[in-house]
């Protein structure tokens, strides 16, 4: 262990699953059932201050300036998982520019920040791998966001591996994100993949195919192959969201302005555009493009029905300290 800062601020940004990850083996350890491939955005982003405060007596949460006694458990466990039981209280804020809990993946942002920032402020020195195992045992997806470029989660022996297949200058595609609801999302993911695990008649399927469509995206990552990479996110997107129609319950995380811009995508690519969309346990509708075909597909997402906001992010960095004493 090295010296013990006061405290630690971090930065993380979310990251977009392009080959999904939906259920998971083992849930103590919150190992997801398959590999997944995401890339890390640029421009939305969470930064975490993590305060060690011996004289307090319990955790403080303060979230976009406001206490949050909600998300507080969830932050404690992490806290507690990086740092053992017997820790130090601690004083944590967090601020997004982008909507939480909405279908944008901030746990993924907040979680690899928070685990960036803890670990800085006691004065632990680990691994990017290190760190990436602990974020994913709080959230699945963050693991993932402390990386930059197109990023590689997959299984090993009672953990992960992590890797980046490809750095974010080296094929600057570009994410306009049509928010359609910004409310909170009713089911969370770790209870809905529960549910499609359980109840879902596509959920075995959706397993044994997962392998082949890594492997579809990581040759069309490697050739910088738009088409090839389009076709792949859709299906494993379309798929994972089968998986969760024919759960019991229904996961239905869409509304009448998703499909609608899901339209729009398929349209402006019939019409010669390099663009497709993912959409995750939300509502919003992501949408990857060439750079250069970013503004169309923006103004075409703004005047589609039902859209409330337009958000942009370049592909983006690993999850970095900006402070710390
Ligand atoms: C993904 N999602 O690959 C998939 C696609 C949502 C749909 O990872 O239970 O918040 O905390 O491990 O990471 C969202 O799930 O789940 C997610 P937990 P997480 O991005």
């Amino acid at each position: 262990m090295g010296r013990m800062n006061m405290y630690a601020t971090a930065t993380a940004q979310p990251n977009i699953a392009l080959i999904k990850y939906w259920g998971k083996r083992d849930i103590p350890k919150n190992l997801p059932a398959v590999g997944s491939i995401s890339i890390t955005l640029n421009d939305l982003f969470t930064e975490v201050c993590v305060n060690l405060k011996p004289c307090l007596s319990k955790d403080e949460l303060i979230v976009n300036g406001k206490r949050n006694f909600e998300m507080l458990p969830r932050i404690a466990a992490c806290i507690d998982n990086i740092l053992g039981e017997k820790r130090s209280r601690v004083q944590v804020s967090s601020k997004s520019n982008f909507p939480i809990a909405a279908g944008l993946a901030s746990s993924a942002s907040v979680f690899a920040a928070i685990t960036k920032a803890t670990t800085t402020a006691a004065g632990l020195k680990y691994t990017d791998l290190d760190l990436a195992k602990l974020a994913g045992q709080a959230s699945g997806s963050a693991a993932r966001s402390l990386y930059g470029g197109f990023v590689e989660l997959n299984n090993a022996k009672n953990s992960i591996e992590v890797k980046s297949l490809c750095d974010p200058n080296s094929w600057p595609l570009q994410v306009v994100i049509a928010i359609t609801e910004t409310e909170k999302k009713a089911i969370s993911s770790s209870l809905a993949m529960e549910i499609s695990r359980k109840t879902s008649p596509f959920y075995r399927t959706w397993i044994a195919q997962q392998d082949q469509d890594l492997e579809t995206a990581r040759i069309a990552i490697k050739h910088h192959d738009f088409d090839k990479l389009a076709t792949v996110a859709e299906h494993s997107c379309l798929k994972m969201h089968s998986v969760m129609w024919a759960s019991r319950p229904p996961l239905i995380y869409w509304n009448s302005a998703t499909i609608a811009c899901m339209q729009k995508v398929r349209k402006l690519r019939q019409e010669g555009f390099k663009v497709f969309f993912t959409i995750d346990a939300g509502p919003q509708v992501k949408a990857i493009c060439l750079k250069e075909h970013a503004k169309i597909v923006r103004e075409e997402l703004e005047k589609t029905s039902g859209v409330k906001q337009v958000m942009e992010s370049s592909i983006g960095a690993a999850a970095r300290v900006v402070g710390s004493s």
